[in-house]
């Protein structure tokens, strides 16, 4: 291969690279990434945004991974894929996800940090937890503190129990603020009601 012919290509490899950085690559302090949201039914959104230095990317592969740790620890409804789920963001940067499966993890209170991780095209864009209308088991236990659903992940009695002195004083909660800023009110009530009001439930996934 002539030294001309090695330029070319290197030339066109340039070329390619610079439409990849033109297309923008994620940036992790752009982009938005709350708290994983789980429910029962699989009824709740739960939204990552992606956004490069030139705006939100388009079809993007966003991608949450569960450490064995936190995979074990979650409780999840037969069918659901794990412990990693994938989607595309839209033209607006948006991958939209409705997880089936239950419990509160605060990344603080697990053994091996980090407990679940969510990249855009393989870039990490931050470590989260994970929270659900159903927080706990039935004796009130979150799944950090050794949780026994049995076969049901169920968002019941118990779990309205925990989450009614947050949203009632504002006090904030990690398990009950469901969107992730900071505070524990009416939105979050908004996402909890629905899901206790049906007492939703799902077969635990072995
Ligand atoms: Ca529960
Ligand atoms: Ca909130």
């Amino acid at each position: 291969m002539g030294s001309r012919t090695t330029r070319w290509i290197l030339l066109a490899a340039g070329i390619a690279a610079a439409g990849l950085a033109w297309a923008g690559l994620p940036d992790a302090s752009l982009s938005t990434v709350p708290n994983v949201l789980v429910s029962p039914d699989g009824t709740l959104e739960y939204m990552v945004t992606v956004v490069g230095e030139s705006g939100p990317l388009d079809t993007a592969l966003v991608q949450i991974s569960f450490s064995t740790e936190a995979a074990g620890l979650v409780c999840w409804c037969t069918g659901q894929t794990k412990p990693l789920i994938e989607a595309r963001t839209n033209a607006s940067g948006q991958a939209s996800f409705f997880i089936a499966g239950g419990g509160c993890l605060n990344p603080d209170s697990v053994a091996s940090p980090p407990a679940v991780e969510v990249y855009a095209n393989g870039i990490l864009l931050k470590e989260v937890g994970v929270v659900s209308p159903d927080a706990v088991d039935s004796d009130g236990f979150l799944p950090t503190q050794g949780w026994n659903t049995g076969m049901l992940c169920t968002a019941g009695l118990s779990d309205a129990a925990r989450h009614t002195s947050p949203i009632s004083s504002g006090q904030y909660d990690f398990c009950t603020d469901m969107d992730s800023d900071l505070d524990c009110d009416l939105e979050d009530a908004v996402a909890i009601t629905p899901v206790l009001a049906t007492g939703a439930a799902c077969t635990r996934s072995p």
